[in-house]
């Protein structure tokens, strides 16, 4: 099974009950908007922790209205960023999301060792791309946490996005670990990971997907490509997963297929004891909202 739109996130949610999700320094129009959709559509329980007088600003402007909503008054950004984080920690909420703080400031609240969300695994961020240059959603990992994976590191990668990929009903998700070249280069780390990386899921050492690698961008999404190279590849052309050699490569993807392609996106931080929404400004209402909804589909009480 494969999802062809980030809309499908939401029908994952079922019957089952509204996550409650924490909005860290609430006072953020944008991320507001999405959460308060989300909750108009009756998928999120909201909990706003932020400065109170802002948010009432922000609601009054917009139209929102936050009767109903839990609202914890805290201006000072890093507290409410604190709160919020210790909110999830304890059970009080299910879901993380970035409101107006920065992402390194939220990130390491999350990576605080007395009271942040570490579960023993890595953190990582997977975003879901829909484009239309390609046949259904393609997710990229890891493009906003981990700077400079090593193999150590790119193997929780790999665990966590294939786990957050089952829970979304995907049974054996293609996996590809890119190069800038399809063969080993000793000279090139990335390829001489990706060739291990593909030997340990062979070796059962990394479950539930089908890993190859190194691939080359081009033939992770495109037969053509792959057959014009004279690569066999079981993935070559259906990629549902690329992992990425570091931030600035996955960034500078990212960016492009949103800025350049066009595509829809939606993200989330893994590897926490619950998903983390990190949405930046530059994010539409609606890659806001499908994030929400992805998350809301892969929170359950268990490690995320
Ligand atoms: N998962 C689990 N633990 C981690 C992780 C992780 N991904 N990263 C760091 N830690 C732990 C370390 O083991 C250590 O115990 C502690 O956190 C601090 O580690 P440092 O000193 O390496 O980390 P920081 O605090 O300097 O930075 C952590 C960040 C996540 C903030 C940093 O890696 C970062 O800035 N990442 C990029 C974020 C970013 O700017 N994204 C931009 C695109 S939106």
């Amino acid at each position: 099974m494969a999802l062809k739109h980030l809309s499908e996130f939401k029908n994952l949610l079922g019957n089952q009950h509204r996550q409650r999700l924490v909005l860290a320094a609430a006072q953020d129009q944008n991320a507001l908007a999405a959460v308060m959709k989300a909750a108009g559509d009756n998928l999120v329980e909201p909990i706003l922790v932020g400065d109170r007088e802002e948010l009432l600003k922000i609601a009054q402007d917009c139209s929102f209205d936050l009767s109903d909503i839990r609202m914890v008054h805290e201006p000072d950004i890093d507290q409410a960023t604190e709160i919020s984080v210790k909110m999830v920690r304890s059970g009080q909420a299910d879901v993380l999301m970035k409101g107006k703080v920065g992402t390194s400031t939220l990130l390491r609240a999350v990576l605080n060792k007395e009271w942040g969300l570490r579960s023993g695994s890595l953190l990582s961020h997977i975003a879901f791309f829909e484009v239309e240059a390609y046949h259904k959603i393609i997710a990229v990992t890891d493009v906003a946490m981990n700077i400079e994976p090593n193999l150590q590191d790119k193997i929780a990668i790999v665990n966590n996005s294939v786990k957050c990929l089952n829970k979304l009903g995907y049974e054996l998700p293609k996996v590809a670990i890119l190069g800038a070249v399809e063969k080993v280069n000793e000279s090139m780390q990335a390829t001489l990971d990706a060739a291990l990386l593909s030997k340990m899921n062979q070796r059962g050492q990394i479950n539930n997907c089908i890993i190859d690698g190194p691939l080359a961008f081009d033939n992770a999404i495109s037969l053509e490509s792959a057959i014009h190279k004279g690569i066999k590849s079981e993935i070559a052309g259906d990629t549902d997963l690329l992992l990425m050699p570091d931030i600035e490569v996955g960034n500078v993807l990212y960016k492009s297929l949103v800025f350049f392609a066009k595509a829809k996106v939606a993200a989330v931080i893994l590897g926490a004891i619950a998903p983390i929404i990190l949405t930046s400004r530059s994010d539409s209402d609606e890659a806001k909202y499908d994030s929400i909804m992805l998350a809301a589909a892969i929170s359950r009480k268990e490690t995320i």
